[in-house]
């Protein structure tokens, strides 16, 4: 568990009592949710085991009608060396073509081929993106490869001082050619995004403040509740109204399918119209429908 974890804020997610990769806790009120990454001793990098469990307890706060906000962090500090990390990508020691040389497999009996180099973190970056839950990225160390596409990919994101910012998609073969490269040039513009992929520099809490890419820069000690205090101003607001909001800043980028997120929205709310329960009422009970007391609106 991470050092900057009040245990007297948060109780353990009901049903996810044999997580080994994460930590995944409630606000004793049940509003907001607090997943972590817990692979310290590898800067939280996920393997896909990470993977799975991250999409479940994300998928669990996506589906709680009392959650409205997710926090997605990192616990530290690493028993090894008492550094930081949000999350660093990809475990690379699995990953993709013949990976399992070097976990603890020694062949590749038992690997799945059907799940093996499945990019299903991918599919975690598309539920964050489409929950109709603010998502904040609560970033206490090092976020670098498929762990800085996740805090890109996050409604907001919150850095503690000493956090650090690296892509180091280039320097390991690997490429994220969606939201963490493309949507994070709209972030941030083309150049500076540009910038941070092909030099793979490090940056710090404060350069990636500046640059766009970060909403606030808090001393470490602060920074889990401060995220809390961010969080529990979002709960203030109307559901609906932030449901709605999200969606609309992410429909400019998300083409057909987000037209076709917002159009569902607007289906929703046009359903509990006295308009559409007529058009219902109408078929069911075989008759014509009556619009008389619904206007052509101006
Ligand atoms: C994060 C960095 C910059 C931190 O540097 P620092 O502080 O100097 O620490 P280190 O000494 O480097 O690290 C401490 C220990 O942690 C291990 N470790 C760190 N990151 C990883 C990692 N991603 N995978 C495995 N181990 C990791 C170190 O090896 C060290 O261990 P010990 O103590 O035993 O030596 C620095 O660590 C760094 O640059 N890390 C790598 C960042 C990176 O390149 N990540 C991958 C980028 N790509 C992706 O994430 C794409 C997704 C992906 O790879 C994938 C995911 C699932 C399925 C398939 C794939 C795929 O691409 O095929």
């Amino acid at each position: 568990m991470s050092e900057i974890f009040d245990e007297n804020e948060w109780v353990r997610a009901p049903g996810f009592d044999a997580l080994t990769d994460i930590t995944y806790h409630h606000t004793h009120d049940g509003k907001v949710a607090r997943i972590a990454f817990d692979r310290p001793e590898v800067r939280n990098a996920f393997r896909p085991h990470t993977v799975d469990e991250l999409y479940a307890a994300l998928e669990d706060a996506r589906t709680n009608s009392k959650i409205g906000v997710v926090l997605l962090t990192g616990n530290g500090p690493s028993p090894k060396d008492g550094g930081w990390a949000f999350c660093s990508g990809g475990d690379q020691r699995i990953r993709g073509r013949d990976g399992y040389k070097y976990s603890d497999a020694e062949t590749a009996a038992g690997i799945d081929p059907a799940r093996s180099g499945r990019l299903h973190i991918l599919e975690v970056q598309r539920l964050i993106r489409f929950m109709p839950k603010v998502v904040i990225a609560v970033v206490p160390g090092w976020a670098a490869g498929g762990g800085h596409s996740l805090h890109v990919v996050c409604d907001l994101s919150l850095a503690a001082e000493s956090a650090k910012f690296k892509q180091t998609d280039a320097d390991v073969g690997s490429f994220d050619a969606g939201y963490g490269s493309a949507y994070f040039a709209r972030q941030i513009g083309q150049k500076f995004a540009r910038e941070v992929f092909f030099l793979a520099d490090d940056y710090s809490a404060q350069r990636a403040f500046e640059m766009g890419a970060v909403n606030a820069v808090v001393p470490l000690a602060e920074l889990e509740a401060e995220a809390l205090r961010w969080a529990r101003r979002i709960l203030t607001k109307s559901p609906t109204a932030i449901r709605m909001l999200k969606f609309a800043f992410n429909a400019v980028d998300d083409g057909l399918v987000g037209q076709q997120v917002f159009a569902g929205e607007a289906t929703r709310l046009a359903y509990g119209t006295d308009e559409a329960v007529e058009g219902r009422d109408s078929f069911l009970e075989k008759r014509e429908p009556d619009w008389g007391p619904f206007p052509w609106q101006y």
